[in-house]
């Protein structure tokens, strides 16, 4: 019997995926890599320095900085993607997720949350739901981020649950495969196509209610 929810943040509980593609847009534009929707979304889940090197490879950059200008270049986008996230208010929630939340603690359903992001407790914040999560995965504590399935184990472990006890929710593919790398069963909302690797796909946060998610479920 499924027990918790594993959630991703970003593209999930709030569409900051488009903030952080547009920081990137901004950054790869200054390094004149030229910027095309494949690459921003597979930067989709992926951490704050695997997302450089992806921008600075597509553009045959990755030698051309050392290790602390990699670093400030990674600054620079943070400091324009954290200037959006403060702008940020409980609208700002993707339709349907505070009912859907709101859902699940009525129902005592366990939630925690498996962001990759640094700024997680922050969004979380702005968007009011502080209170909904006591448990975030550490994402400074992994050794390896998404595809890798580590930040999803730590979600259910978080809520002393066995993995096959939580359904792990994801907007991007490399979360997707972390889910299902973790024995999670794993809700993909977008695209089918590109979420095609999910146990079930939704195509928008609206659709995710138990009474749906039950419909996939044996
Ligand atoms: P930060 P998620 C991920 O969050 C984003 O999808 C990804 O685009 C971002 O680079 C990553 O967090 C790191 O974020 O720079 O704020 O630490 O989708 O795993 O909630
Ligand atoms: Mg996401």
């Amino acid at each position: 019997d499924i027990k918790g929810f594993v959630f991703d943040l970003d593209g999930v509980i709030t569409d900051t995926s488009i903030l952080h593609g547009t920081a990137w847009h901004q950054l790869a534009d200054s390094l004149g890599v030229t910027w095309t929707k494949e690459l921003g979304d597979g930067l989709k889940g992926i951490s704050r320095m695997d997302s450089l090197e992806m921008i600075l490879k597509a553009g045959h950059k990755e030698n051309d900085y050392t290790q602390a200008q990699k670093e400030e270049l990674a600054a620079q986008k943070n400091t324009n993607y954290v200037a959006e996230v403060d702008k940020m208010t409980p609208a700002n929630i993707l339709p349907g997720m505070k009912a859907f939340l709101d859902d699940l603690r009525a129902k005592g359903y366990q939630l925690s949350l498996a962001s990759a992001s640094k700024n997680a407790p922050r969004v979380l914040g702005k968007l009011g739901l502080t209170d909904y999560f006591p448990k975030i995965v550490d994402p400074a504590s992994l050794k390896h981020g998404k595809p890798d399935p580590e930040i999803y184990t730590k979600g259910a472990e978080l809520l002393n649950l066995d993995p096959a006890q939580c359904i792990g929710l994801e907007d991007a593919a490399a979360g997707v495969q972390a889910i299902n790398g973790a024995g999670e069963t794993s809700l993909g909302i977008g695209d089918a196509t590109e979420l095609g690797a999910a146990d079930m796909v939704f195509a928008d946060t609206s659709a995710v209610t138990l009474a749906n998610i039950a419909k996939h479920l044996d």
